[in-house]
């Protein structure tokens, strides 16, 4: 079986059609134990560079039920429950893309050529939420780099930007004074092409869940969850960065980059610690936040150099 578990993240690969919700489930235990196991062995083997590694527990797949029943969506609201109970008057067929900006070849995509552009693969990521929660699931989807590649951006893209959809019809919220819509994000054309970073169509096996951003969206593991754009409709490719809906409504709050750091605090709170969904009340012990959200490693060499106090 093709499972590779590094130390500070695990991503699997494996065939391309979505599991079926059973056969998902039976693999699901097993893998389950095998992230337990692995996060064990590391710890007896002792390797260095695991700093911290011994105060943080063994991750386990959030159940599906906290991953659709807790979300941030504020186009449905801003209530954790209220994207569960609003956002089924999202409609999600038929679903239009647009890739433009500084590429060579702009393209607009209908939802299924998009999603058989390339193979996808299960991918089991953490993600931390900006406000003290975490999750980990197991998404699908296929590298945006995939996607990047096609359209051969220009020497003079640097950044990508991503639009969510903005249907004051369909969408309660759109309109309302909460932020500036549509909701749109960026990242730095390098980290875009990160292999990490996730062009997503599902999870747990399934199609995405309208409260997770249905039918595509963004999921970018090492950093806030507010940089995981949901119900993308428009990628668009720039040589200056982006203005975000986050960072227009409170620029001293979140940062362009929002790389989860354990070591810069929030203006109102601390970073340092997270709660897991599932994992209890609000009594349970609390989880250490890992650097770059545990992906380090694979990530930290995109910010050689870089003041991350200053760049938060
Ligand atoms: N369009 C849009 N995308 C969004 C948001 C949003 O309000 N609107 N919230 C973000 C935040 S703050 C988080 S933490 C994640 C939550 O994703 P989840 O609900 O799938 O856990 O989505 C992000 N993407
Ligand atoms: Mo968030």
């Amino acid at each position: 079986m093709l499972i590779h578990t590094s130390k500070s993240g695990f991503v699997h690969p494996l065939a391309s059609e979505i599991t079926p919700q059973a056969v998902w489930n039976e693999r699901r235990q097993w893998m389950g134990q095998a992230a337990t196991l692995s996060a064990g062995s590391v710890l007896a083997a002792g390797l260095p560079g695991l700093a911290g590694a011994a105060e943080s527990l063994p991750d386990k797949i959030t159940p599906f039920k906290d991953a659709t029943g807790y979300n941030n969506f504020y186009e449905f609201g801003t209530d954790k429950a209220d994207p569960a109970r609003n956002a089924h008057s999202l409609v999600t067929h038929p679903w239009r893309v647009k890739v433009d900006g500084l590429v060579k070849k702009p393209i607009e995509f209908a939802l299924e050529d998009l999603q058989k552009l390339a193979p996808q693969e299960e991918r089991v990521y953490r993600l931390r939420c900006v406000e003290g929660w975490s999750m980990v699931l197991p998404w699908q989807g296929y590298s945006l780099a995939e996607l990047i590649r096609r359209v051969e951006p220009l020497g003079s893209a640097k950044y990508v930007e991503f639009q969510s959809l903005a249907d004051p019809k369909t969408m309660p919220y759109v309109g309302s004074r909460l932020l500036d819509w549509p909701y749109v994000e960026g990242l730095r054309l390098d980290e875009a092409m990160h292999p990490l970073t996730l062009l997503t169509f599902g999870m747990y096996g399934q199609p995405l869940a309208n409260q997770n951003g249905a039918p595509v969206r963004l999921v970018v593991p090492w950093k806030y969850g507010f940089k995981s754009t949901k119900s993308l409709v428009r990628i668009r490719f720039t040589d200056h960065q982006p203005a975000t809906a986050w960072n227009k409504a409170a620029p001293d709050e979140y940062g362009f980059y929002s790389n989860v750091n354990p070591e810069v605090d929030h203006p109102r709170w601390s970073q340092a610690t997270e709660r897991r969904l599932g994992e209890g009340g609000l009594l349970t012990k609390k989880r250490k936040t890992l650097m770059f959200n545990g992906y380090a490693e694979q990530v930290a060499s995109l910010y050689a150099g870089m003041d991350l106090r200053r760049n938060f």
